[in-house]
C-alpha cells in the first residue's frame, strides 16, 4: 500500500482468527494483496472473545497447532497438556509477529456487506467503518462458533445486576466474590466456568436444561518426554492424523461394546476415564455408531456422576438421558460433577421448571425466584450460518446467501457455494471442520484454496464457482451420511437445534477428515470437477 489507501485488492479475509491468520500468510506468499477485517480489537478470534475463566481447548495442545511451519512448531513451547486460552492466545500473537500478519489486518472492523458484480467480476465490499473496497476473491474466515446466542428470554433488558456472555467476557476479568452468580447452560462453556465461578461466589445457581456428559480432563503440566518425542517425529505425526476421522490420532479399540463381558466393557471404560479427554468415545469401535453400544458407554459415565455427587436426587438431574453420549459435543471438565458437592452450589432444573423470565433481581422460573447479583449466560453460538448470515451476502443477479440458504445451507465441499463465484468458506456448513480437531481441517481448507487461487492465476482463469449439479449432489451426500451416524438424534448446535427457527439439518459433514481430504485433492487433480472455472468472457465446467 502507497499514502492513499488502498481500495482494491486481490483478495478480502474476513476474520483474523486461526483460519484468518494462515489464510492470509498463504495468499501473501503467492503474492496477493490482501486485506484482512476483523471485528474483535485484536486477533484471535475464537481466542480473542472466549476469556471466561477456565476456557481451554478440548484437544490437546501438541495437536491444536498450526502444522505449517517446521520452525514454528519446533520453537513454541506448550506448557499444559490442554491450553488455556491466555496461552492460546499468546501462541497466536507469536505466529502473528513471526510471519509479520499485523500490517494487513484491519481491527474493530465488521464486514456488513459484500455484492458480486458480474460486470467486473469482483466483489464489492462494506464495512461498519464506511470502507468500501472491491476484491477478486472473498474468503469467510468467519468461524463456525462466533455468532453468539443469548436467548430471548421475557424481561431481559431488565434484570438491573450484571449480564455476561462467556464469549463476550470483559477483558479486565470479572471478580464474583461475595456474589449471588446464575449460570444458564451446561455446554463446553458452563462446565468449565461453572467450578471456577463456584469457588469465589457466596452463591452459584447453575440453570441447567439438558444435563451434559463430560469426561474428565485430566490436565497437567505438559511432559517434557512426552513433547520431545513428539517433536521428534511431528511431520510424521501430522501426516498420519490429517488421515483420520477427527484429524487426532486415537487409540481406537477394534472390539465392539457389545462382543465383550460386562466386566471388560467396565474395564476399558474405566482405563479411559483415568487417562482423560475425548477419546473415551474411542474406548469401543461402535460407541458413536451403534444406539446400543453408546448407551453402554453412557451409563458408565452415569454411574461416575452418581459415585461423585453425593446428593442422589442431585446426582440423577445431571445424569443425561435423551440423548447418545457424544451427540452433542462431549464435555472435557476439571471437577465439573465434584462442584456440585459444595455448600454454596444449587442446580436449578429448568426442564421441569423452565425460566419464566428476568426480573429486575434475578430469575424467576415456574416455580421459584432466584435473586441474583450476576447472570452468566454460557448459552452457546448460532453455529455455522450465524456469522454468515451477519454479512449481507449477495452473489448473481443480487442473489442473497441467507434466502438461498433459508431451508438449510447449501454449498459444494463446504467451500464454494453455487452463484457465488470467488467466495470461500473455511470450515464452512458441509464441511468436517468440527468434528475434532479444528484445526487439522482449517490447515486444510487454506491449502486448498490457495492452491485453487495459484491454479486460476496459472491457467489465467478469473472466476471458480460450483455447479448447481455439483452442489446438490454435495448436499445430498452430507445429508445422507448424517442419516448414518447418530448425531441428528441430539438436539445440538451441530444440527442447529439450539436456534429457534433454524431448519435441522447437520451442519458439519460425517464423513471423516481424512476421507473428506481425499476428495477435495482429488477433484482439484481432475481441474476442479464440479466447477464452472471463467477465464475472461468465456466460460466452461469441468
Ligand atoms: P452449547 O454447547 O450450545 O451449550 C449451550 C448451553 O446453554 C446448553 O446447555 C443449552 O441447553 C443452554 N441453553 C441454551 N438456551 C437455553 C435456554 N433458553 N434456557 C436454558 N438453557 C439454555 O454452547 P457452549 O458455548 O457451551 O459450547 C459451544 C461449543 O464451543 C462446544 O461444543 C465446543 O465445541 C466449543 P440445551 O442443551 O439447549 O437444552
Amino acid at each position: 500500500p502507497g499514502t492513499e489507501p488502498a481500495s482494491h485488492f486481490d483478495a478480502v479475509i474476513v476474520g483474523a482468527g486461526f483460519s484468518g491468520l494462515y489464510m492470509l500468510h498463504r495468499l501473501r506468499r503467492l503474492g496477493l494483496s490482501v486485506r484482512v477485517y476483523e471485528a474483535g480489537g485484536d486477533l484471535g478470534g475464537t481466542w480473542y472473545w472466549n476469556r471466561y475463566p477456565g476456557a481451554r481447548c478440548d484437544i490437546d495442545s501438541m495437536n491444536y497447532s498450526y502444522s505449517f511451519s517446521h520452525e514454528l512448531e519446533q520453537e513454541w513451547k506448550w506448557t499444559e497438556r490442554y491450553a488455556t486460552q491466555p496461552e492460546i492466545l499468546s501462541y497466536l500473537n507469536h505466529v502473528a509477529d513471526r510471519f509479520e500478519l499485523r500490517q494487513d489486518i484491519q481491527f474493530e472492523t465488521r464486514v456488513t456487506a459484500t455484492v458480486f458484480d458480474e460486470a467486473t467480476n469482483r466483489w464489492a465490499v462494506q464495512t461498519d467503518g464506511g470502507a468500501h473496497v472491491s476484491a477478486r476473491f472473498v474468503i469467510m474466515a468467519t468461524g463456525c462458533l462466533s455468532a453468539t446466542k443469548v436467548p430471548d428470554f421475557k424481561g431481559l433488558d431488565t434484570f438491573q445486576g450484571t449480564r455476561l456472555h462467556t464469549s463476550r467476557w470483559p477483558h479486565e476479568g470479572v471478580d464474583f466474590t461475595g456474589q449471588r452468580v446464575g449460570v444458564i447452560g451446561t455446554g463446553s462453556s458452563g462446565i468449565q466456568v461453572i467450578p471456577i465461578i463456584a469457588e469465589q461466589a457466596s452463591h452459584l445457581f447453575v440453570f441447567q436444561r439438558t444435563p451434559t456428559f463430560s469426561v474428565p480432563a485430566r490436565n497437567a503440566p505438559l511432559d517434557p518426554a512426552y513433547e520431545s518425542r513428539m517433536k521428534e517425529t511431528y511431520a510424521e505425526y501430522r501426516r498420519k492424523a490429517r488421515e483420520t476421522r477427527a484429524g487426532v490420532i486415537m487409540e481406537v479399540n477394534p472390539k465392539s461394546a457389545l462382543e465383550v463381558s460386562p466386566e471388560e466393557r467396565e474395564r476399558a471404560y474405566q482405563a479411559r476415564w483415568e487417562v482423560g479427554g475425548t477419546s473415551f468415545l474411542a474406548t469401543f469401535s461402535d460407541v458413536m455408531a451403534n444406539r446400543d453400544a453408546n448407551e453402554t458407554a453412557a451409563e458408565f459415565v452415569r454411574s461416575r456422576i452418581r459415585a461423585t455427587v453425593r446428593d442422589p436426587a442431585v446426582a440423577e438431574a445431571l445424569c443425561p438421558r435423551d440423548y447418545p453420549l457424544g451427540t452433542k459435543r462431549i464435555c472435557v471438565d476439571t471437577h465439573y460433577y465434584e462442584t456440585f458437592n459444595r455448600d454454596n452450589v444449587t442446580l436449578v432444573d429448568v426442564r421441569a421448571s423452565p425460566i419464566e423470565e428476568l426480573t429486575p433481581t434475578g430469575i424467576r422460573t415456574r416455580s421459584a425466584e432466584y435473586a441474583l447479583d450476576c447472570i452468566v449466560f454460557a448459552t452457546g453460538f448460532d453455529a455455522f450460518t450465524g456469522a454468515l448470515f451477519n454479512i449481507d451476502i449477495q452473489g448473481r443477479a443480487n442473489a442473497s446467501l441467507k434466502r438461498k440458504w433459508a431451508d438449510g445451507p447449501r454449498s459444494y465441499l463446504g467451500l464454494s457455494i453455487a452463484g457465488f463465484p470467488n467466495l470461500f468458506t473455511i470450515t464452512g456448513p458441509g464441511s468436517p471442520s468440527v468434528f475434532g480437531n479444528a484445526i487439522v481441517s482449517i490447515e486444510q481448507h487454506v491449502e486448498w484454496i490457495s492452491d485453487c487461487i495459484t491454479y486460476l492465476r496459472e491457467h489465467r482463469l478469473e472466476c471458480i464457482e460450483a455447479t448447481a449439479q455439483a452442489e446438490d449432489e454435495w448436499v445430498s451426500h452430507v445429508k445422507e451420511v448424517a442419516g448414518r451416524t447418530l448425531y441428528p438424534l441430539a438436539n445440538s448446535w451441530y444440527i442447529g437445534a439450539n436456534i429457534p427457527g433454524k431448519p435441522r439439518v447437520l451442519l458439519p459433514y460425517a464423513g471423516g477428515v481424512g476421507a473428506y481430504r481425499k476428495k477435495c485433492e482429488a477433484i482439484a487433480a481432475q481441474g476442479y470437477e464440479g466447477f464452472t472455472l471463467t477465464r475472461a468472457g468465456e466460460a466452461f465446467s469441468t
